[in-house]
């Protein structure tokens, strides 16, 4: 399908200044649509993945990005985003090119697809936020990304570990037990934020801080943690939005009560000011199990604070 076509808004007119709520078709943001990587010069590319065939429990994600596009016209009305003291489109480029294609009952094209895609965005040298989609779209994306960047340190919010080793091929829950076997990521630089699901201790070398110790000892003692594990180092940051307790994001496939609160992940996102970011994912937003938007908002809003925290670097650290 031609992207264009599908993000078109055939609603607006010529006087409206503001996209609707739930506008059909836009963009993050109301970004600019770009066609591809390359017709843009934005120094960040926004891209959905609605894959979800990887899910272990409900299915919905694939749903993700156009639920977080949409939830975005929310905040689209505040020039500079509290609490920040400057406008994002001031010194921050940023460009919306859709929904990465892949052929439905083939995810072998999903991987293709999704791993030509975001080397073609860290060849540029620009960076990636990308909207899943299921957690296992973060695989194929750190293999692009480690292609240039080498072994990347993890910021990973999450319920999960998702490093379980076995499982299926296509798998959410095992994506990062790969992603450190085939040279990745840097597990010992790498730091697990909100995690209350069992996992093996010994495995891997991440550093857990679990959801239980986030509550105790608050974001200020998170952000301490990751900068000590990644120091300059290059960082991505991958945030399943289970790693909130589900009465700020009910709507995702596999809920696990205990989790952060809203409050606790945006001091951490916006906390991430100047260290070596390269790019995000918001994966496992599934609207069918939504309220009232609760868990779209909650995606759109740290992805916001993301780009606000990118915005930043370039401004005091470039
Ligand atoms: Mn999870």
């Amino acid at each position: 399908m031609d992207h264009k076509q599908e993000l078109q808004n055939p609603m607006a007119s010529a006087d409206a200044d503001m996209p609707l709520y739930g506008s059909l078709g836009m963009t993050f943001m109301e970004f600019p649509y770009a066609p591809s990587v390359k017709q843009t010069d934005a120094d960040v590319v926004v891209s959905g993945v609605p894959f979800d065939m990887a899910t272990s429990g409900r299915s919905g994600a694939r749903f993700g990005p156009q639920g977080i596009r949409s939830a975005s016209a929310n905040l689209i009305w505040e020039g500079a985003r509290w609490p920040w003291d400057f406008a994002l489109d001031d010194h921050l480029k940023v460009a919306d090119v859709g929904n990465v294609n892949f052929k439905h009952g083939e995810p072998q094209t999903l991987v293709d697809n999704l791993q030509r895609h975001i080397l073609q965005i860290m060849e540029s040298g620009k960076k990636s936020l990308t909207f899943g989609g299921d957690h296992f779209i973060t695989l194929p994306i750190l293999r692009s990304v480690a292609k240039i960047h080498g072994p990347v340190c993890l910021v990973h919010v999450d319920a999960h570990t998702d490093t379980y080793s076995g499982g299926s091929k296509y798998d959410h829950g095992t994506f990062l037990h790969h992603a450190v076997e085939e040279g990745l990521v840097d597990d010992k630089h790498s730091v697990q934020i909100g995690i209350r699901t069992n996992y093996s201790k010994d495995a891997h070398g991440f550093e857990v801080l679990d959801a239980a110790w986030v509550g105790d000892h608050g974001p200020h003692e998170v952000l301490k943690h990751i900068k000590e594990k990644v120091g300059d180092r290059p960082v991505y940051v991958t945030f399943d939005i289970d790693g909130l307790d589900p009465a700020f994001a009910p709507g995702t496939g596999t809920p696990v009560s205990g989790g952060l609160t809203m409050d606790t992940a945006l001091k951490v996102i916006r906390g991430l000011q100047g260290l070596n970011l390269v790019g995000m994912d918001v994966v496992e937003v599934a609207p069918a199990y939504d309220h009232a938007d609760i868990t779209s908002l909650a995606g759109a809003t740290l992805a916001l604070d993301f780009l606000y925290v990118l915005a930043h670097n370039k401004i005091h650290h470039s």
